[in-house]
């Protein structure tokens, strides 16, 4: 049978690589399989780390960014993309470019700062590149709380105020934004807002440290759910429940910052 037959759905990440597995595009592929989609990669960095920090970042050369995309978009467009950790202004400039010269759609940016460990992952002024050239293509982004601030200038530590800071954001970008509450104290519920609109996602705040990866694969699962078919409300809600499983069964590596199970559901 030929993969058209069996209607297998592909997703693009556009993500850096964690040698050490939790993170990035590694967690992406992983999420990927646990969807039964397929997965194509076009890596921005090389990130050295472990559970206890990040050693070393090589950002990929701008035109080999280029060559990736053009090597996968060429021959298949995905169904869906996550973009993850984007290093430099040149990279995200490339990637907007190319999405746009393929018309690609379903987009989930996970607008990456910090790793874990709240070392800087990108330069400072990635995120106003994002919100001028590669934010108005996407589908949903889905900040956390610290990204989220940068996004908007505003402290956020309760639902309140990621209520006020998505209202803040939608000014400056006019597409749908999922705050991640998993840094909030009582509970880890997210916040999707778009357009006045407000849904809530519920979740239970987790006792576990080992939450390496919970960003991308949250990230990850929507563009999967959305490849899928479902809209972007159930692709959340799906990855909700996603993330939740695979954080409350996540892998004491034994140092420091565990990773979180995509396994979890599976035999
Ligand atoms: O969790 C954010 C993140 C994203 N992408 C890569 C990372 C990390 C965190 O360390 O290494 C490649």
């Amino acid at each position: 049978m030929k993969n058209e037959e069996m209607n297998v759905k592909k997703v693009l990440t556009i993500s850096g690589s964690d040698c050490s597995g939790g993170s990035g595009l590694q967690a992406d592929y992983k999420t990927f399989s646990a969807h039964k989609v397929y997965g194509t990669c076009a890596v921005t960095a090389l990130v050295s780390q472990n559970s206890k920090g990040v050693y070393a970042i090589q950002p990929v050369d701008p035109d080999f960014m280029s060559s990736q995309l053009d090597s996968i978009l060429s021959e298949m467009v995905p169904d869906a993309v996550k973009i993850g950790m984007i290093p430099n202004k040149e990279l995200v400039a490339v990637i907007a470019r190319k999405l746009k010269e393929y018309n690609v759609r379903n987009i989930v940016l996970d607008p990456v700062v910090d790793s874990t460990f709240g070392q800087k992952l990108v330069e400072y002024d990635v995120i106003t590149s994002m919100i001028t050239q590669l934010i108005p293509i996407t589908a949903v982004i889905t900040p956390n709380m610290a990204e989220a601030k940068l996004l908007c200038g505003l402290d956020i530590n309760t639902k309140d105020d990621m209520l006020e800071a998505a209202a803040k954001i939608q000014e400056i970008v006019f597409v749908p934004i999922l705050i991640t509450g998993g840094d909030l104290i009582e509970c880890s519920d997210d916040l999707l807002y778009y357009g006045g609109e407000v849904y809530w996602f519920k979740g239970p705040q987790l006792d576990t440290i080992n939450t390496q990866g919970a960003g991308c694969s949250l990230a990850s699962a929507i563009a999967a759910n959305l490849a899928l078919d479902q809209t972007l409300e159930q692709s959340i809600r799906l990855a909700k429940v996603f993330i939740t499983g695979a954080i409350g069964a996540s892998i004491d590596l034994g140092t420091g910052v565990g990773a979180v199970n995509h396994g979890w559901n599976s035999r």
